[in-house]
């Protein structure tokens, strides 16, 4: 038997290699999930380990030539497959045919094949798909109605991925994200929330001086909320501007939108942000984007420290998968999501519940 293990992100990927390297009759023994060290700040990358198999031919003992090897190594009597061994290749085929997604219509039961066809409506994963699916199967002596097992499941996976922020009232925090995301509408909202829920004073600051509008937008919303607002080009001046802000209990700090796809923008964002302070950052990723563009980017912070990820424009699409396939890839601290225009009330708090509603809501209140 040869025996291989792989480290890769998904089940997919893992199925590439084990095909490219053990052939089409090679068994998965065995999947784990483990965590790669090193990834930027909290966002550590969980990987599969994948072991796998294929079965050899014996090789024919050697014939020997001395007598006296004969006699010394008495010829090996042929591997017996026990009943036991037997019933052990069978599961793991049953399980490498789960892994692989070989005609998942055909042995998937009726129940559950509508809710393959939402997971994959919503965007989500394969592997996502397979993990929440395989479970639903285990459980199928359960006597709850499918809807509401596969929801429970999902807050069970949500709940499992979904790793805490570790600081939930950060006293000075950076907004920073793409191109029109919304981190000027959220800082918005959070600066409202923090002012009229916890009665905190706030202070903002921006560092968009690259759009001209930028300033004058965070200004506007200084005025309505009668806060300080500070302009700051540099780092001294981001120096200059917490201390002048330093009686305020909560200090947001705005972002120019950049493309991060392109590692230069977050260089510039070192260069900005206090090099022996840390400041809670707050990536801001619109649910619009295209799942392998939020991969990119994340992937191009690992440079910088991310504490936080939050998520906007829920209001803008009906699928929701992505959100299932962050928190698998990275689990990532996702504590809000944006659902609007509207400054303060379109911003609620990402929920197991409510992110399995947002997946799954249809299915259980049709
Ligand atoms: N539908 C919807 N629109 C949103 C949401 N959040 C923000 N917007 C809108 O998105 C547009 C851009 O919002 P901004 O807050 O200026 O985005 P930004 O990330 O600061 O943009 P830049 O600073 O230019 O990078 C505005 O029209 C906002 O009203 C949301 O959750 N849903
Ligand atoms: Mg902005």
């Amino acid at each position: 038997m040869r025996l291989k293990t792989y480290r890769v992100t998904t089940m997919p990927e893992a199925m590439v290699l084990i095909k490219r390297d053990l052939g089409d009759d090679a068994l998965i023994l065995n999947t784990k999930k483990v965590k790669t060290g090193g990834l930027f700040g909290l966002f550590r990358k969980d990987c599969l380990e994948v072991t796998a198999a294929v079965e050899t031919m014996e090789e024919p003992a050697p014939k020997s030539i001395s007598p006296v090897n004969t006699q010394a190594m008495p010829a090996e009597a042929p591997l017996k497959k026990s009943q036991e061994n037997d019933a052990l290749m069978d599961e793991l085929q049953s399980l490498k045919r789960l892994m692989m997604h070989e005609g998942p219509e055909d042995r998937l039961p009726e129940s559950l094949r509508p809710l393959r066809s939402l997971l994959e409506k919503q965007g989500v994963e394969k592997a996502v798909q397979t993990e929440l699916l395989s479970k639903l199967l285990q459980a199928s002596e359960n006597e709850a109605p499918v809807q509401e097992a596969f929801h429970a499941e999902l807050i069970r996976f949500i709940e499992q991925h979904q790793q805490a922020v570790k600081n939930e009232s950060p006293s000075i925090a950076c907004f920073i994200g793409p191109t029109g995301v919304g981190k000027t509408t959220t800082i918005a909202k959070v600066a409202a929330e923090q002012l009229l829920e916890y009665k905190r004073t706030v202070g903002l600051i921006t560092a968009d001086t690259y759009r001209i509008a930028a300033v004058a937008q965070l200004k506007t919303y200084g005025e309505i909320l009668d806060v300080p607002v500070e302009v700051v080009e540099s780092r001294e001046q981001l120096a200059g501007a917490l201390d002048a802000l330093k009686a305020c209990d909560v200090i947001l700090i705005d972002t120019a939108g950049r493309n991060y796809q392109q590692a230069e923008y977050i260089e510039d964002l070192q260069k900005l942000l206090p090099e022996t302070q840390h400041i809670h950052t707050t990536l801001v990723l619109s649910m619009t984007a295209k799942y392998e563009d939020m991969v990119q980017i994340i992937g191009n912070f690992e440079a910088l420290s991310i504490d936080e990820l939050l998520l906007t424009k829920k209001d803008e699409t009906a699928s929701a998968g992505v959100i299932l396939n962050l928190l698998h890839r990275y689990r990532i601290p996702l504590r809000r999501i944006a659902t609007g225009q509207n400054v303060p009330d379109d911003l609620v708090a990402a929920t197991p519940g409510r992110i399995a509603d947002y997946i799954a809501g249809e299915l259980r209140h049709a």
